[in-house]
């Protein structure tokens, strides 16, 4: 009997869970930070004078969404410290007070507050963005594929538009501006010429028109040819009057059509990409002549430092030889965009050294929030902890910008959890300052579950589970600095041992790990590459001396023997070999953090998730077996038993061929048929 009622609470406590379950919006294709449940009684009051369709969308949300005490929204006036779109908040029992210098401050306001109910409760809280430009870049074709994008087809449906609109646009707009991202870079870096033709800039003007009031700018990805494809002509040269007339005109046009259009992106001379130097001119050139026909307009061009060419020295150290000349020769309206590593978007890289080299340029970041190559949409990767890492080193920047991973998948992610790396981006972009635990932490208890009803040791290893997985990734596929171990083409499996004939070898993993009888990695110190003579000092020294480097690194700047000692005492070998099983032991881990949570998840996010966990095990100890018996014959060194006997021998991973595509996640079905 005692047992029965005993079955009977618990019955009813997994009744209560349920009800909290529903609470995560991770779980119902929804934005997840966003306040969907409709209280309809928020009350507002707005001073006298201030009204725009931004206000109105402020006053909205709260009408719709706040159940808290009347809400007096106020302008500043200019003495007052508040920074540009920034915000303050202070409230009691009986009134909450918004204070904001422009109207786009009291919607980031309002969005913080039903983020953060209490928000202000304990005094007055004042922010505002730390960056001025905080930008999406989405690599969609005009095709509606995404390049390396994982959760379906592109959101912009170009062949409806600009006739038919779909809803999705304006909650994506709601999405960005409820974290403070101001502006979205429509198509792919490998830009279609097209996306400037009157045909297409009339689709992009109505996003833009829906973009408008929630603040975000739309910018458009150029390609360096479009004179010559789109009006026949003979060149493209940046110095040509009439090359220069066409831009100029271009530009015109654009922003008849789009008068706060943010401006350019441009990938020239970059993998295959056309660009000034095939005209005998500089990427200043390029740069500057772009940047004079968008100035009238307060445009920018924001000009990619991603260039590298097999012929010439360490890849890591191209796009600093080829930009660090130019320092103080570009146009005040020119960015020089740059990823966060000197290589592409790898697990782990080192910062890139560019940041530190153009003291007289504005310089910006990018970073991937789309999973190239940590595991597309099949792995658990929080990504904040890289990011943080970033700006542990650098930060001197102007503006920041994330590859979106945004696609038409319902859940708009594909992976439903990577929402949290959308915002985190955001949530960064507006304040680096904010550790990746905090942002975790607010992710979690707006869209997984119900903190209060959580169990603190359930909530504790979820957040736990969000703050090491980008460093098991790091582990299971290549720790201590090794780096594009990729299989050629699709970058999710390993494949250490790709030759593929005639290919570049800087495509090839074995450019990067360098494995031989000696030892492992690639040498960049002084003797070596000598990429490391692109850091300024201390940190030049650091990098420079295999004693000092930070371990996460060594492989990346040093041809280490197999034997050499690190800071454990362990031989780079045996560490080797503990970095891939803790990689595969900590996936092992999440999938009991999940079945632990499973009472507090809704049931459709949990098997969705339980999936792709299963998946990631999978892909984990194939990365571990395939690196370690690969690089074991170079080594000559033995693999622990415990690990070596549930390997899958290296003959048969080689075998493993995935079907190249770069715009999707290899099944599970299609992952277990082929290995
Ligand atoms: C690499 C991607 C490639 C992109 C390129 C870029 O593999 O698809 O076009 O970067 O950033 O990471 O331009």
């Amino acid at each position: 009997m005692r047992h029965i009622k005993f079955l009977y609470i618990i019955f009813l406590l997994s009744l209560i869970s349920c009800g909290s379950a529903d609470t995560g919006n991770a779980a119902k294709g929804t934005i997840s930070w966003l306040p969907y449940a409709s209280t309809d009684k928020g009350q507002v009051c707005v001073d006298e004078g201030i009204s725009s369709p931004t206000i109105d969308i402020a006053c909205r949300e709260l009408r719709g969404h706040w159940d808290g005490a009347p809400v007096n929204i106020h302008r500043t006036t200019d003495g007052d410290a508040i920074g540009k779109n920034g915000f303050a908040i202070s409230q009691s029992d009986s009134q909450v007070d918004i204070y904001a210098p422009d109207d786009l401050g009291i919607l980031y306001g309002v969005y913080a507050l039903l983020r953060n109910p209490e928000l202000g409760r304990d005094g007055r809280v004042e922010e505002s963005p730390f960056y001025d430009l905080r930008l999406l870049n989405h690599w969609d074709n005009l095709n509606g594929t995404i390049e390396r994008g994982y959760a379906g087809k592109s959101l912009w449906k170009w062949e409806e538009l600009p006739d038919s609109v779909s809803p999705r646009y304006e909650e994506y707009a709601r999405a960005n501006a409820a974290i403070g991202i101001n502006g979205a870079v429509l198509n792919n870096v490998n830009a279609s010429p097209k996306i400037l033709s009157e045909e297409y800039l009339k689709k992009v003007a109505v996003l833009a028109d829906i973009f408008r009031p929630y603040g975000i700018k739309v910018y458009l990805s150029v390609n360096f040819a479009s004179p010559m494809v789109l009006d026949s002509l003979p060149t493209a040269d940046p110095l040509n009057p009439e090359v220069v007339k066409w831009w100029t005109g271009k530009a015109d046009e654009i922003y008849s059509l789009i008068p706060d259009f943010g401006g350019f992106l441009v990938k020239a001379n970059s993998e295959g990409q056309p660009g000034p130097m095939d005209f005998g001119r500089t990427h200043a050139d390029g740069a500057n002549m772009l940047a004079e026909a968008l100035k009238p307009h307060d445009g920018v061009v924001m000009w990619r430092a991603f260039v590298y060419s097999p012929a010439d020295a360490d890849r890591a150290k191209q796009a600093y030889l080829e930009f660090q000349p130019l320092d103080g020769k570009f146009a005040d309206n020119v960015i020089i965009q740059i990823k966060n590593g000197p290589v592409d978007f790898q697990p782990r890289e080192p910062y890139s050294p560019l940041f530190s080299a153009m003291a007289q340029t504005d310089v910006m970041a990018e970073f991937q929030i789309t999973q190239e190559y940590l595991g597309h949409a099949n792995h658990l990767a929080y990504l904040a902890p890289m990011w943080t890492e970033f700006f542990d080193y650098v930060q001197p920047f102007d503006a920041i910008a994330g590859v979106a991973n945004i696609g038409d998948d319902d859940n708009w992610t594909g992976h439903p959890l990577a929402q949290a790396n959308w915002y985190a981006f955001g949530r960064l972009a507006w304040n680096p300052q904010l550790t990746s635990t905090q942002i975790a932490d607010e992710w979690l208890s707006m869209a997984l579950v119900d903190k209060a009803r959580t169990p603190e040791d359930v909530y504790e290893s979820l957040l736990g589970m969000f703050d090491t997985s980008r460093e098991a990734v790091v582990d299971y596929m290549m720790p201590l600095g090794l780096h594009h171990l990729f299989a050629f083409g699709h970058h999710y499996g390993p494949e250490p041992w790709c030759d593929v004939e005639g290919a570049r070898p800087d495509w090839l993993p074995k450019y990067y790990h360098r494995a031989d009888s000696i030892g492992l990695g690639f040498d960049r110190s002084p003797s070596g590459s000598n990429a490391v003579g692109q850091y300024p000092e201390p940190l030049r020294s650091q990098l420079a001396s295999v004693e000092t480097c930070p371990e996460e690194f060594l492989l990346w700047f040093h041809h280490v023997p197999w034997s050499h000692r690190m800071k454990s005492g362990n031989t780079l070998w045996e560490e080797l070999c503990i970095a891939y099983q803790r990689g595969v032991e900590k996936v092992e881990e999440y999938q009991q953090t999940w079945e632990k949570a499973e009472p507090y998840i809704s049931p459709e996010l949990y098997a969705d998730v339980e999936t792709r966990l299963a998946t990631q095990l999978k892909d984990a100890k194939w990365w571990r077996d395939a690196c370690l018996q690969y690089f074991a014959q170079y080594s000559k060194m033995p693999i622990p038993a415990e690990i070596a006997s549930e390997m899958r021998p290296l003959e048969e991973l080689m075998k493993i061929h995935l079907p190249i595509t770069n715009y999707k996640s290899p099944t599970p079905a299609l992952l277990d048929s082929l290995r």
